[in-house]
């Protein structure tokens, strides 16, 4: 289709910017991480990945997506003096790629970051065939020292699953369960259940979709570590400076 071949000539002529949302610790109320939103430049606008991520990988570039955006998000982070944690989404069809495990290693070798310091977000949205070799270059990547994520943890049906089979430090819990989880409880009871989990098997969890005051206080009650939320920060191509410490005084 006719945007299927505008997302394969940006992405192609490298119009890939990358945007960063700040992740708070909420305990501390310091910024702590960043994930990297990449964006493609379509007819002049900003694409957002929503609308692109999936052509890209029906299209089969998307591990020329994730390496360009991981090259560019490090190096501007890096510029702009962070030193947290950087959560990165991979698609699991490039990771099975053999030549992508070998570049991204290469690209944060190059970065200014330690491999400790990188996160890489599996989502269960795009399924791969070969779970066992993704289940193996995880692995790999877990004993070099990155840190691995289940990104929308609870929208899927293999979670468990991914839970159970690779070496798990983070769980992004689905962001519709915390944006309802203060008018229902059902949602509510997800998030609730998530988190005991979670701290059962010592894996740290990050509330997405944190939308207001009132949940973000919550979740600090609920002992939650990590929130990322528009009312904490909307993607940006800045880094914000917000101190949040200062707002919680
Ligand atoms: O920023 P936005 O809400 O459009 O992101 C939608 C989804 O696209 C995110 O949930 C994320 O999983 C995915 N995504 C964003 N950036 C990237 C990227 O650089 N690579 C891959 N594989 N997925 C991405
Ligand atoms: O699937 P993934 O978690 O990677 O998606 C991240 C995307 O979710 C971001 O790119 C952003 O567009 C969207 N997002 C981030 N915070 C919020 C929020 O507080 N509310 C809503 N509705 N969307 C958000
Ligand atoms: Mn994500
Ligand atoms: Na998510």
């Amino acid at each position: 289709t006719e945007k299927s071949a505008l997302v394969l000539d940006a992405i192609e002529s490298k119009r890939v910017i990358p945007f960063f949302q700040p992740i708070l610790d909420v305990a501390t109320r310091r910024v702590v991480a960043y994930e990297v939103l990449s964006r493609i430049e379509v007819n002049g606008e900003i694409m957002r990945a929503d609308e692109f991520v999936e052509i890209a990988e029906k299209m089969g570039v998307i591990h020329r997506l994730d390496a360009l955006v991981i090259e560019r998000a490090l190096c501007r982070l890096h510029e702009m003096g962070h030193d947290g944690l950087v959560f990165i989404n991979l698609s699991p069809r490039a990771l099975v790629l053999s030549e992508f495990g070998r570049s991204i290693r290469q690209i944060v070798a190059d970065s200014g970051f330690r491999n400790e310091q990188i996160v890489f977000e599996i989502t269960e949205r795009d399924t791969v065939k070969n779970l066992s070799m993704l289940e193996r270059l995880l692995n790999e990547l877990k004993i070099e020292g990155f840190q691995l994520a289940i990104d929308d943890f609870g929208s899927g049906f293999s979670s468990f699953h991914y839970l159970r089979r690779f070496p798990i430090d983070f769980l992004k819990i689905e962001g519709d369960f915390i944006a309802n989880m203060l008018v229902s409880q059902k949602d509510r009871a997800v998030v609730t259940s998530i988190k005991s989990l979670a701290q059962e098997m010592g894996i740290t969890i990050v509330a997405e979709y944190v939308e207001s005051q009132e949940v973000l206080d919550e979740l600090h009650k609920m002992g939650v570590h990590l929130a990322q939320g528009y009312y904490i920060g909307k993607p940006a191509r800045q880094t914000i400076a917000v101190d949040w410490q200062a707002l919680a005084e």
